[in-house]
Order: C-alpha cells, then sequence, then structure tokens
C-alpha cells in the first residue's frame, strides 16, 4: 500500500505520520510531500529516512491513498490531480465537506457508505468529529432534535503560529502573531472568520457538518466556538433536546458501549474529561451527563477529544483503514 501524505510537516500530518507507525498501517511505501521549500529535504519515519517530495512527483508515483492535511486551497486544486491517476483522496480540509458529491465520513457512523468509486473523502472538522461520536448513539437510539453547543477550542487547532503565540507571551517574548490579540489568559470567541450572520465558519462547519453526517437535515444545530490558551484537545459544553423521553443510566450505558468513546462520568471523585487527559489518546471522552429540566427530554454533556487525533488525523487513517479492509483501494 503506497500511501502520500500531504501537509506531512505540519501539526496534523506529523500526527498522521505517528499513527501509520502506531496502528501498523499495511504500508509498503511513503511519500511525503510538504511546500515546496521542504522538497528534497529529508523526513525521518518509523527509523528510515524518506526524501520529501513535490505535489507533481507524489502525483506521478500513483499512490494507493493520499491523505491531505494542507489546507483547502492546496486540496481544490491537487485532490483531483491525485484522483485521475486512480488514487484515493481523503481530505482534511474544509473543501470538499458539504460537496453533494463527495461523502463526509466518521468511520464509526457511516464508513458503510464508502465505495470504491470515491476517490475524493472528506475528513470532517476537528470540533464536529467529537460531537458526532456522542450524538450519533442518541440519535439512532432516541432521535436528536436539537443541539446546542459551545466549543472551548485548543490553540493548536489554528496551527503552529498560534501555538508559538502563546509560548511567547507565556514566556513575556515578542514574535509573530497570529491572532490580533494576546492568547495567553484569554478566551477568543472568534474561531476562523466570521460571516454576514453573524457566525463564525467554525460554527457554521459544526451546524452544517451534523446534518450531513448523521444524515438528518431536520436536526437544529446551534454553535458558539471559542478558542482558548490549552494544549490537548477540544473541550464542548452540548445540550441535546431529544424526541422521546429518557433515563440518564441508559444514555450512560449507550455511551460507554459506543466503540470510540469513554464516559468519565463521576463528578464526585472529580472525574470528567480535560483536554489536558485527553491528549495523544485516540477516543472521545463524555462526561457530566446530566438531565436538563428546563426542557422535555433535555441533558447536558461535555465532549472532550485531542483535535489533532480522533479530531484530525486518527480519523483520517480510520477511513484509510477501512477503505483496505473493504478493499476499496
Ligand atoms: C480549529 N477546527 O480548531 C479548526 C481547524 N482545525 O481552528
Amino acid at each position: 500500500m503506497k500511501v502520500a501524505v500531504v501537509g506531512a510537516t505540519g501539526l496534523v500530518g506529523t500526527v498522521m505520520l505517528k499513527l501509520l507507525v502506531e496502528r501498523k498501517f499495511p504500508l509498503t511505501d511513503l511519500i511525503p510531500v510538504a511546500s515546496e521549500k521542504s522538497v528534497g529535504k529529508q523526513l525521518e519515519f518509523n527509523g528510515k529516512n524518506y526524501r520529501i517530495h513535490s505535489m507533481q512527483e507524489a502525483i506521478d508515483a500513483q499512490p494507493n491513498i493520499a491523505i491531505f492535511s494542507a489546507g483547502g486551497e492546496v486540496s481544490l486544486e491537487f485532490a483531483p490531480k491525485f484522483a485521475a491517476v486512480g488514487t484515493t483522496v481523503i481530505d482534511n480540509s474544509s473543501a470538499w465537506r458539504m460537496d453533494p458529491d463527495k461523502k463526509l465520513i466518521v468511520p464509526e457512523i457511516n464508513a458503510w457508505a464508502l465505495r470504491a468509486s470515491d476517490k475524493i473523502i472528506a475528513n470532517p472538522n476537528c470540533s464536529t468529529i467529537q460531537m458526532v461520536m456522542a450524538l450519533n448513539p442518541l440519535n439512532k437510539k432516541y432521535g436528536v432534535k436539537r443541539v446546542i453547543v459551545s466549543t472551548y477550542q485548543s490553540i493548536t487547532g489554528t496551527g503552529v503560529k498560534a501555538v508559538n503565540q502563546l509560548a511567547n507571551e507565556s514566556s513575556g517574548v515578542k514574535g509573530e502573531m497570529a491572532y490580533p490579540y494576546q492568547i495567553h489568559q484569554n478566551c477568543i470567541p472568534h474561531c476562523d472568520v466570521f460571516l454576514e450572520n453573524g457566525y463564525t465558519k467554525e460554527e457554521m462547519k459544526l451546524m452544517k457538518e451534523t446534518n450531513k453526517i448523521l444524515a438528518d437535515d431536520n436536526i437544529k444545530v446551534t454553535a458558539t466556538a471559542v478558542r482558548v490558551p490549552v494544549m490537548g484537545g477540544h473541550s464542548e459544553s452540548v445540550n441535546v433536546e431529544l424526541n422521546m423521553p429518557f433515563e440518564l443510566a441508559d444514555v450512560r450505558k449507550l455511551l460507554s458501549e459506543t466503540e470510540g468513546i469513554t464516559v468519565q462520568d463521576q463528578p464526585e471523585v472529580n472525574n470528567y474529561p480535560m483536554p489536558f487527559y485527553s491528549k495523544d489518546k485516540n477516543d472521545v471522552f463524555v462526561g457530566r451527563i446530566r438531565r436538563d429540566d428546563t426542557r422535555d427530554n433535555a441533558l447536558n454533556m461535555w465532549i472532550v477529544a485531542d483535535n489533532l487525533r480522533k479530531g484530525a488525523a486518527t480519523n483520517a487513517i480510520q477511513i484509510a483503514e477501512y477503505l483496505v479492509k473493504q478493499a476499496l483501494v
């Protein structure tokens, strides 16, 4: 299995490479791709050095799979060129997610929909993935009517420039700014760009991608996305209104029996999900599960996941694993 990783030196690309080794992905050859300035340099992977390829060199190598985490513009330009030579692309950008002809996949939820003819597959937004992982079992059993989500998103979601800004501010060093404001000891209600309707693109991703992944446009979702000076993962406070009555014990049991979810819900002994403890783990962590008595059939929960892993790299690699297991590549 020849695999290209496009954006191999970025925050997510680096985690993708780590996961390919960690999960013993059946790789026969790796084609790392990065920006022009990195082409020709060596990249260490699984004890061997690999030459960083240009995009065209990687296309010419005709990999079975190309996993992209290089931004929307790069993906819009090059994913079709890989697909044209028979490569199956798994793209972590937002470029293809809402394209009606492209599938938006969280393997535990809808990998079954994948076919060999799907040559460009979209990896959902990190904050969406962790939320729908918890919503899906509830939707299947009770039906989800409405979701109100507030996110507390790790600075790693913005990229290495913002991580460096936080490090510099924490140590009192002047450096390049990813945000116009101080990140250290701050919460910034601004993830991605603002749109005409007053929401940010991040909030619209949470709202629209949820309907597509759960294949249910009747689910009403509203979101507020906030950037916080935290490493390790995204946290989300989620209020869910269901279509029928439930018992909290049944909800906890349902979530704890769901593949990819770990329920951490013992507040009496301070056991609840936190980003610092989700870092470098592939599960989605759910806690603070409690009834919302202000509405019929409603509950609150707290959802945390490593946004670089299940929110991006792990989900993409799981899609690749599914493609191989089902002989779709
Ligand atoms: C963020 N979800 O956290 C976006 C992109 N990774 O900024």
